[in-house]
């Protein structure tokens, strides 16, 4: 297949890059701080290159990629069901995520209970979570004022304050499954709920490994010794029934041993001054809308994708996307740097599943961050990330899960 012929297929069902962008609305604000940003970038770029230039500090996103197009990702865990029984995986799993960098669906709530929490989530939505949100009241405000409150920001770190979120990303089942790929002593340091609306485009291809999306540095730092993709395992759980109408999720199985995307991330965002600076015109609009105003959680993931199937036009080249339909109660756990997103919602009806993310103790979080920044479509706003930093811990060395205190 060509390259053209691959990216074609895989924006089938998704905006272009310029169609999403030209989707965010702008305020006259917002219009006329972008002109000034713009045309500042371009009347001072040809001096900042000459400068970092004579720093000898060039702008080298691809440099040495092929270095992380396959790294091997062996499991960190020590049980499986042979060993230890219990709900641990069994030898043949862990080798399959190895493989794939996924495994499932497999059975985790009954129908009953996914639709309870279905109910539970919606309703505290409604209930505006009772005005409690770990963003802080400022990042809600914005977001309620540029109209993009929605369950994907109400939902988000959840497990800090209910509960019912706390109690399913401490789930006995999910505890020990995460433990036999990530080792004893995992921990939980994200939660959210994903809603796709009816009648909505689906989530846009992303991947991750250390989580860079929200600030400039890592959400993630391993020690050395823990391969990339092996980081962070996602588990998606669906809160209905879902199927290629009403969002399922796609995946790229494999493609969580390539690391080339996320290099490419994390380079432009430690360096995100040389990333505009480095940009084509309407590149660079792009980015400061998507950065700035869109209140997209997923919108720089895409600006990122975008940009680098340009810059490496072989990347994903042996790629077969692959989808998921799973009945309510299912779970799909991942690699989050397998390139995954969603189907859109053809459907009258929203669709939400569970994301809880899971790493090992001995993984930062958030460290030397005291805050991130969040788009809210006003701009961006500064969230602490004091409370997110310890994770809720998921798993204890003895086998045991712990309800303990976060
Ligand atoms: O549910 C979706 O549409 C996207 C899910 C996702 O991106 C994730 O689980 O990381």
């Amino acid at each position: 297949m060509s390259t053209e012929a691959r990216v074609a297929a895989l924006y089938e069902g998704h905006l272009t890059l310029d169609e999403a962008i030209a989707s965010v609305p702008l305020s006259l604000r917002q219009k006329i701080e972008l002109r000034v940003l713009t045309s500042v970038i371009a009347v001072t770029r040809p001096l900042y290159w000459f400068v970092r230039k004579r720093l000898g500090r060039p702008f080298e996103i691809t440099a040495d990629l092929e270095e992380v197009a396959a790294v091997p990702s062996p499991a960190r865990g020590a049980r499986t069901r042979e060993t230890d029984q219990g709900d641990y995986l069994t030898q043949e799993q862990i080798a399959e995520y190895e493989q794939r960098g996924v495994i499932g669906p497999l059975p985790l709530l009954t129908p009953e209970e996914a639709t309870a929490l279905r109910d539970w989530v919606v309703s505290e939505h409604e209930a505006d979570w009772h005005g409690k949100s770990p963003l802080g009241a400022d990042a809600v405000a914005a977001l309620k004022h540029n109209d993009l409150w929605n369950i994907n920001h109400g939902a988000i770190w959840q497990e800090r304050n209910f509960d019912e979120m706390k109690d399913m990303a401490q789930h006995p089942v999910l505890a020990q499954r995460v433990a036999s790929l990530l080792g004893d002593e995992v921990v939980v340091w994200r939660t959210q709920i994903f809603f796709v609306d009816h009648h909505q485009q689906g989530t846009f291809w992303h991947s991750a490994t250390t989580f860079t999306e929200d600030g400039d540095l890592p959400a993630l730092t391993a020690p050395e010794e823990i391969p990339e993709p092996m980081i962070n395992v996602s588990c998606w759980i669906a809160l209905e029934d879902v199927d290629k109408d009403n969002a399922c999720l796609r995946l790229i199985p494999g493609t969580h041993s390539d690391v080339r995307l996320d290099t490419m991330i994390r380079r432009f965002s430690r360096d995100r001054v040389g990333f505009l600076m480095s940009m084509e015109p309407a590149d660079r609009r792009s980015a400061i809308i998507a950065l700035r105003y869109s209140g997209d959680i997923f919108m720089a993931g895409r600006l990122a994708f975008d940009l680098a199937l340009r810059l490496v036009p072989d990347l994903y080249e042996t790629a077969t996307p692959e989808h998921y339909p799973m009945r309510a109660g299912e779970c799909l756990l991942f690699s989050s740097n397998n390139l995954h997103g969603s189907y859109g919602n053809a459907t009258d009806a929203p669709r939400l599943a569970m994301g809880i993310r899971y790493t090992s103790a001995d993984v930062g979080i958030y460290e030397g961050q005291p805050t991130i920044p969040y788009g809210t479509g006003t701009g961006n706003s500064d969230i602490d990330t004091t409370p997110f930093r310890g994770g809720v811990p998921a798993h204890t060395s003895d086998g045991t899960v712990t309800g303990g205190p976060t």
